[in-house]
C-alpha cells in the first residue's frame, strides 16, 4: 500500500513564463533608474561581427562633446569591445556572461549600480553577438537597435523574424561593401517589411559614418 506521504507530487513550474516574468519585472525597474536620470539607452543587437561595437564607435564620434555617454558591453569572455569604444574617451563596463548569449535586465541592474549614473545622459548596450537569445529578454532600454550587415548572407532575415519583430529599429550594415559583393540590400529590405511593413530601416556603414547621421536623427539624439 502506497503511504499517502511519500506520494509523488508534481509541480508544474512554466520555466519560460517564470523567466521572462522575472526578468520583464527586472526591465521595468532598469527603465525607472533611467528615466529617473534622464538617460536615453538603446540595446544594440545583431549576429556575431555584424558591427555592433564599430556602429557605437561611430555613433560616440558622431555624438563627441553632444552627450555623456556609458557604454555596456555584452560578451561571454574578453575586455576587447569595451576597450575599443573606451578608446573613443568614453566610460565603459565590460559585462562577461559566462556562458549566457544574451543580456538580461538583471545584469544591466547589476552594472548600473557600479556607476553614478548623475553623469551619464546616454547609454548605449552591446548585447551579445547572438541573432536569436538576445530577442526575448528586456533590457528597460528606449530602443532596441537589431543590426544585420551585408556580409551575413542574403536569408538571415527570413531565418530570424521574431528578433526582427521584437525591434524598433534596423540597421543595414556595411553598405560599403554592397558591390564588391554584388549584395542585393533592396531584397533585405524587402524581407524585413515583409516582418514589419512600417519598420525603420537605416542603411549604414559604421566604417565611413555613411548614413550615420539619419539613424542618430531617428533616434532624437
Ligand atoms: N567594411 C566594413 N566593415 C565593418 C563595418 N562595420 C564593422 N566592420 C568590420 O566588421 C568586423 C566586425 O565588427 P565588430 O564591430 O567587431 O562586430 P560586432 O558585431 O561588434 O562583433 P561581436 O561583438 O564579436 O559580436 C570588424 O573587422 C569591423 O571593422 C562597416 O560598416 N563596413
Ligand atoms: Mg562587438
Amino acid at each position: 500500500m502506497t503511504n499517502p506521504e511519500n506520494e509523488s507530487k508534481t509541480v508544474n513550474i512554466d520555466i519560460r513564463k517564470d523567466l521572462f516574468g522575472a526578468n520583464e519585472n527586472a526591465a521595468a525597474l532598469n527603465a525607472e533608474i533611467f528615466k529617473k536620470h534622464g538617460i536615453v539607452a538603446v540595446d544594440i543587437m545583431g549576429s556575431v561581427g555584424t558591427g555592433k561595437t564599430q556602429l557605437i564607435e561611430s555613433l560616440c564620434e558622431h555624438l563627441r562633446g553632444k552627450y555623456r555617454i556609458l557604454m555596456f558591453a555584452g560578451d561571454l569572455a574578453t575586455t576587447i569591445d569595451a576597450d575599443r569604444v573606451a578608446s573613443h574617451g568614453v566610460d565603459t563596463i565590460q559585462i562577461n556572461t559566462g556562458t549566457a548569449c544574451h543580456l538580461d535586465a538583471r545584469m544591466i541592474r547589476v552594472a548600473l549600480q557600479k556607476v553614478n549614473l548623475a553623469d551619464y545622459q546616454l547609454v548605449f548596450i552591446e548585447n551579445v553577438g547572438n541573432l536569436i537569445c538576445p530577442a526575448g529578454y528586456s533590457l528597460g532600454v528606449d530602443k532596441k537597435v537589431v543590426v544585420v550587415s551585408v556580409t551575413e548572407g542574403p536569408y538571415m532575415v527570413r531565418k530570424h523574424p521574431l528578433t526582427i519583430k521584437h525591434a524598433d529599429m534596423i540597421i543595414i550594415n556595411k553598405i560599403d561593401l554592397v558591390d564588391a559583393l554584388e549584395f542585393d540590400v533592396d531584397a533585405l529590405e524587402a524581407d524585413i517589411r515583409e516582418v514589419d511593413a512600417k519598420m525603420p530601416v537605416f542603411r549604414v556603414s559604421s566604417k565611413t559614418g555613411e548614413g550615420i547621421d539619419k539613424f542618430v536623427e531617428a533616434l532624437n539624439l
